[in-house]
């Protein structure tokens, strides 16, 4: 299957837009499962059980497992997520991006050792570097565009010819950079204007849009501007927002609650 296609289907099927980030801490893991074997990936499961019925994806940011040792815990994760939830989205966020010989390294570790459907991309070096994680089309890209961080407007937004930067990447990821039909962007809920003028150029991507719930967001603006012609068109994700919705005990009902608030808002 495409990723065009199954990225659809988890749209139409659960009817939400909502991707759960799963961001885990091991500070602020429960204590309930803080002598598991695996923690990150017990609180995890425990997260994706509680929030499959609202969310159509998942997205996994590689450092939080790297810094702590525990990539294999996100291997873990990803596989759980295959066997359990195969109909779900996953996203790799590693934001990789190197000269085509490593790019083409990478594109094996994500897809392939770690089973991800699709990966964050850093466009500053080029459409070749992006081509090896592209090639096919089973496989998701998503490509940074405008991001949610305070200072994404320092090179993102400087004027080349004319236009901002980010305005032209986005226009060479839905043209020139796009063969196969599975590269998407991504664009932070922080700058919801921005968002509006990228979809004006790039109709028809799929756009990954973090920045709701910690980072404060504006989910309403990202709504009325960057849903696709049938009426879906994003993954819009929160990590903190969810993950970390209660504590204790309850942690996962809270997350739940969380997830359901999010997921009807953003369905059609
Ligand atoms: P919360 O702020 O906790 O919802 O987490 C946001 C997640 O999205 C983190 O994993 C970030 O690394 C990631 N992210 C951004 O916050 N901003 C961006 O512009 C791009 C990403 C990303 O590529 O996922």
């Amino acid at each position: 299957m495409t990723f065009a296609d199954k990225l659809r289907k988890a749209w139409t099927s659960s009817n939400s837009m909502l991707c759960v980030g799963l961001d885990p801490d091991l500070k602020r893991v429960p204590e309930v499962l803080r002598n598991h074997a695996q923690p990150l990936f017990a609180f995890n499961k425990a997260i994706i059980d509680a929030t499959a019925p609202y969310a159509c994806a998942y997205k996994p940011q590689f450092a939080h497992y790297a810094a702590e040792d525990r990539l294999d815990e996100l291997k873990a994760t990803l596989e759980y997520l295959r066997t359990a939830y195969p109909e779900k989205v996953t996203i790799l966020d590693a934001k990789r991006g190197d000269i085509g010989n490593t790019a083409v390294r990478y594109a094996k570790e994500a897809f392939h050792v770690y089973g991800a459907d699709s990966l964050t991309v850093n466009p500053y070096m080029g459409g070749d570097t992006i081509a090896p994680f592209s090639s096919d089309a089973s496989n998701g890209v998503f490509v940074l565009c405008r991001t949610s961080n305070p200072g994404s407007g320092e090179l993102q937004s400087l004027e080349v010819a004319g236009r901002p930067l980010y305005e032209i990447v986005a226009e060479r990821a839905a043209k020139a950079w796009n063969d196969n039909r599975n590269l998407g962007l991504v664009l932070g809920a922080t700058y919801p204007k921005e968002l509006a003028r990228v979809r004006s150029v790039a109709p028809d991507l799929p756009f990954l849009v973090p920045g709701i719930g910690a980072q404060g967001g504006d989910l309403e603006a990202v709504l009325e501007h960057g849903r696709d012609a049938t009426g879906y068109g994003m993954l819009i994700n929160s990590s903190r927002g969810i993950i970390y919705a209660g504590e204790g005990e309850g942690f996962a009902a809270a997350s739940a609650a969380a997830a359901r608030e999010l997921a009807e808002a953003t369905g059609i």
